[in-house]
């Protein structure tokens, strides 16, 4: 079966948006618009599988929900051309979950790091919602079809759970598929598209860690919509060691923060990293800090400012979010409907 090729991803509407959200992910989702059609998600959904704690609540939802679609906005993703709209507009999304629920497998679910990291020690307490995270997080894509699905390395499990999932899916029903004109699958196994530099943006405070949004300490990330003044000193008092950059790649490799740093550079910079070291290599650290900071203003800044803009229009990103919901909620509808036909739900 050939699938129509189609980008889909989304972020979390929790607050935070960072350096990483932006590199790993926003920065691609803007540059794939030129080569294929692309639909980006506010997953509002999957915020709630957190505690209320961290989301927020309901006026902090919403909040985070519209500077998610301003980020997106301020990036330059363009809003007549790439569908966005978050999720909870689209019930079709819940509804398919509940089926690849059932299509599943507790053992499947139970190896996602993601759920252990989040979970903690305390699993009993954990939603059960964290838990099916990745069964919601497949019928996102599915829904579109979705062939390509641009996440940073963070996302990788997931993604694999989505292609079994689908493969499942299609096994379990290849009657049905087949008896439905839809030839010998009707989920694609999307591809995960996790490439270029910054796939995994680290803490600024612990090169070991990932870049978060809920990391409790601000100084490990740089938020998008952080000023000047904060940018530059979030990245003076970045953890350092104590040696002067190396000249080549290799002597970054057991130098996590150093290594991080570099990266962060690079992506901005649009740059391969050994370009990145032929010019610093050799220097000091604050030689090459105060260089990122430049960079790092120069680049954020005008996002950063863009991002309070829009959010201060909320009637603006409600009616982008209204129109975007409304062109998905077409497509997801001609899913869900053959989705019911092969399961074998009545309807009307
Ligand atoms: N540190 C990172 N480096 C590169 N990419 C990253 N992403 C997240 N952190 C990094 C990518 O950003 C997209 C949206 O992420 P999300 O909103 O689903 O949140 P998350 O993956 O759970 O990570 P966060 O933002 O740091 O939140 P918490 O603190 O809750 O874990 C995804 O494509 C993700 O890969």
């Amino acid at each position: 079966m050939k699938f129509n090729e189609l980008v889909f991803s989304g972020v979390q509407p929790t607050g935070n948006l960072h350096l990483g959200n932006y590199l790993g992910a926003i920065v691609k989702f803007v540059a794939l618009q030129q080569r294929y059609s692309c639909i980006y998600c506010v997953v509002d959904l999957h915020a709630l599988t957190q505690p209320l704690s961290v989301w927020g609540g309901p006026k902090q939802l919403a909040h985070n929900t519209r500077e998610v679609i301003a980020a997106y906005l301020a990036a330059g993703i363009n809003p007549k051309q790439s569908i966005l709209f978050n999720q909870s507009q689209v019930h079709q999304h819940a509804e398919l979950a509940w089926v690849f629920n059932c299509v599943a497998r507790m053992g499947w679910l139970g190896r996602m790091t993601q759920f252990k990291d989040k979970a903690g020690k305390d699993r009993e307490n954990a939603s059960v919602g964290l838990f099916t995270y990745p069964t919601l997080m497949a019928a996102d894509i599915l829904v579109y079809r979705a062939t390509h699905v641009p996440v940073g390395e963070d996302q990788k499990q997931h993604l694999e759970l989505t292609r079994d999932i689908a493969q499942k899916f299609n096994n379990d029903f290849a009657e049905s598929i087949a008896a439905l004109g839809a030839g010998d699958a009707f989920f694609p196994l999307p591809e995960p598209l996790i490439q270029g530099p910054a796939t995994r943006v680290m803490s600024l405070r612990d090169g070991t860690k990932k870049m978060s949004k809920s990391d409790p300490s601000d100084y490990s990330r740089i938020n998008l919509t952080d000023d000047a003044d904060a940018i530059a000193q979030k990245i003076r008092k970045a953890k350092t060691d104590p040696e002067p950059l190396p000249s080549e790649e290799k002597g970054l490799e057991t130098r996590p923060e150093a290594d991080n740093l570099v990266g962060i550079y690079a992506a901005l910079a649009n740059t391969p990293k050994p370009a990145v070291l032929a010019q610093f290599g050799g220097g000091q650290f604050s030689t090459f800090k105060s260089a990122l900071v430049d960079l790092a203003v120069a680049k954020l800044g005008p996002i950063g400012a863009e991002m309070k803009r829009l959010v201060a229009d909320a009637a603006y990103i409600d009616s982008v979010l209204a129109e975007g919901a409304a062109r998905a909620a077409l497509l997801a509808d001609q899913t869900m409907k053959s989705v019911k036909d092969i399961v074998g739900f009545i309807r009307r």
